[in-house]
C-alpha cells in the first residue's frame, strides 16, 4: 500500500511517498487489517530489506524504494562504484541484451552492489543469471545514479553496451 496501490485502503500519500502514521493505522483498522504502533515500528525495524523508514519523529512513514505509483523520493544524484549488479531471469536475456535494462512496472532499474543480493533479486523471476553493469562508465558519460535509504542503487536506463554477463558456478 506504500508503494503500489494506496487507494484499497484509502490513504494519501504526499508527492514524496510519504503517509502520516496515523492515518496509515486509521484506515488499516477501518479495512480489518489493524495493527498496532509497536507492530508498526517493528516492521520498519526488522523488515529483512528495510523497506520502509519513518521521519524523524515518526509522524510519517513512506517505502525506501520500489513504488510502481507516481511519487518523487527525492534522492539526490550520488556516483556509483565502478561496477554494480542486476539479477535477472534467463528467459529474460534476449530481450535485455536487445533493449539494455529497462524500469518496466517500476521508477527505477534496480541495482545491487555485491552479486549475493542480485542473486537473490534474480531468484524470485526463475533460473538466475547475474548482469555486471559498467556503472561508474555510465556515470562519467552523464548517465545519473541514485541510492536508497537502504541500499538499493537506482538508474533510469542500462543501455546494452554497459552490460556483460557474469560466468558463475551452477
Ligand atoms: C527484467 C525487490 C526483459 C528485470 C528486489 C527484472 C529488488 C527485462 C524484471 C526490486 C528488461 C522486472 C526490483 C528487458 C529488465 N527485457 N526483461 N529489456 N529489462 N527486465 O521486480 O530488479 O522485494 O520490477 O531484469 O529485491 O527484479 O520489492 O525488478 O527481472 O530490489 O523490496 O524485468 O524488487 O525488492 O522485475 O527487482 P522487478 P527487479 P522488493
Amino acid at each position: 500500500m506504500l508503494r503500489h496501490k494506496p487507494e484499497i485502503i484509502q490513504l494519501n500519500l504526499d508527492e514524496n511517498g510519504w503517509a502520516k502514521t496515523e492515518e496509515l493505522l486509521h484506515q488499516l483498522a477501518k479495512h480489518n487489517r489493524k495493527i498496532s504502533f509497536p507492530i508498526l515500528e517493528e516492521v520498519v525495524a526488522n523488515n529483512d530489506k528495510q523497506r520502509f523508514a519513518f521521519n524523524t519523529d515518526k509522524t510519517k512513514i513512506r517505502a525506501s524504494q520500489g513504488h510502481s505509483i507516481d511519487i518523487s523520493l527525492g534522492y539526490q544524484s550520488v556516483r556509483p562504484p565502478r561496477i554494480l549488479y542486476h539479477g535477472t531471469a534467463t528467459r529474460f536475456l534476449d530481450s535485455i541484451l536487445e533493449k539494455g535494462l529497462l524500469k518496466r512496472n517500476r521508477h527505477h532499474v534496480h541495482l545491487s552492489k555485491d552479486i549475493h543480493t542480485a542473486s537473490n533479486v534474480g531468484s524470485r523471476h526463475g533460473k538466475v543469471v547475474i548482469l555486471e553493469i559498467r556503472a561508474k562508465e555510465m556515470h562519467e558519460a552523464g548517465f545519473e545514479f541514485f541510492v536508497s535509504e537502504n541500499q538499493v542503487w537506482l538508474t533510469d536506463h542500462v543501455p546494452v553496451e554497459y552490460l556483460s554477463l557474469v560466468e558463475t558456478l551452477d
